[in-house]
């Protein structure tokens, strides 16, 4: 409550003299997430929200489109890259197919820790991938939290690499994803996050792979319940805006909403650490067994080849960010 006062209270004097003309249009923007309010990203973008109208006296708004309502995210992706769709929160799981570098941060075991995906996705080279999905036709406003990934499914518990042999997981939509499931023994199936229950409900798939806040918020536990923390993949949210409405606004709005993001961005790291020991502690109490020890060493080995095969193409930049302290 002190963070939401302290930042609204202080940018609205300084804002209001910027713009006290009041000449700028109204601006609704509305923006999709496939995760239900109260999920850190819908939490962080109504907060963001909250800040634009205030600090515009209620001329600029996001209307929040949550839980799927427009699909899945490479559907909502292409109506922000057509303008139908001023916003959308994402992983950048399914950035890699527009601007390909993203796929850096798509690599399996690719992060070191938190903190330094942290210092590469808010240091320059976060910022040149950013401003490369120019030319896809979307403005990125900046990364949020979504933990590591890890395996579930209804078959059996994974305590070894052996065990997702065979196995039929869900992935998200982009072919590196695939690869990486395959390399681990399994058969990795690319389907959006809107069909994923139903997709393990009916036996399309044994399971999936996603952070424990997803996992649960989804209620996958109810029909996948073999969860181990694997955690192969730490990707970052992305949340961009339609560059083709972005282009036909005032300059000054520009500013407010990238000052907006940026705030959004601090509230939902602020929320991420929180949800995620949350969603464990939800998850025991539905009695799923969460296994937290498990030798990671044999999944980094496997994964190699995936690493080296799409890391491949952009070495440079692997490389950079491998050198980030
Ligand atoms: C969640 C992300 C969401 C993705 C989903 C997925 O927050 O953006 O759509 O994973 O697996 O962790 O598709």
């Amino acid at each position: 409550m002190t963070i939401l006062k302290r930042h609204i209270a202080v940018p609205a004097m300084a804002l209001a003299t910027m713009f006290g003309a009041g000449t700028a249009s109204a601006l609704d923007i509305k923006s999709s997430d496939v995760h239900p309010m109260g999920y850190p990203t819908t939490d962080a973008i109504q907060y963001m929200g909250e800040l634009l109208n205030t600090w515009t006296s209620g001329r600029i708004n996001i209307q929040i489109f949550h839980s799927m309502q427009l699909g899945g995210e490479k559907e909502a992706l292409e109506q922000v890259q057509l303008g139908a769709l001023e916003m959308t929160r994402v992983s950048v799981g399914v950035v890699g197919p527009i601007v390909e570098e993203f796929n850096a941060f798509n690599l399996p075991y690719f992060f070191r820790s938190t903190d330094h995906m942290h210092k590469v996705v808010d240091g320059e080279i976060g910022t040149d991938l950013l401003n490369k999905l120019e030319a896809g036709g979307l403005i990125g406003l900046g990364y949020m939290d979504a933990g590591s990934r890890s395996f579930y499914n209804n078959v059996r518990p994974i305590n070894s690499l052996e065990d997702l042999s065979g196995l039929k997981l869900r992935v998200m939509q982009n072919p590196i994803f695939v690869e990486m499931v395959n390399a681990l023994g399994g058969n990795g199936l690319p389907i959006a996050f809107n069909e994923l229950y139903t997709a393990m409900q009916t036996g399309v798939v044994d399971g999936a792979e996603n952070n424990p806040p997803s996992y649960e918020s989804g209620k996958h536990y109810e029909v996948a319940g073999y969860y181990t923390l694997t955690e192969h993949l730490m990707v970052p949210e992305i949340f961009v805006f339609s560059k083709k409405v972005w282009d036909t606004l005032d300059p000054l709005d520009q500013q407010l909403i990238r000052k907006a993001a940026a705030l959004a961005v601090e509230r939902e790291r602020e929320l991420w650490a929180a949800r995620e020991q949350a969603s464990l502690k939800i998850l025991e109490e539905q009695g799923i067994e969460v296994i937290r020890e498990i030798d990671k060493t044999p999944f980094i080995e496997a994964t190699e080849p995936v690493r080296a095969e799409f890391g491949g193409e952009f070495a440079d930049l692997i490389a950079r960010a491998s050198a980030v302290e």
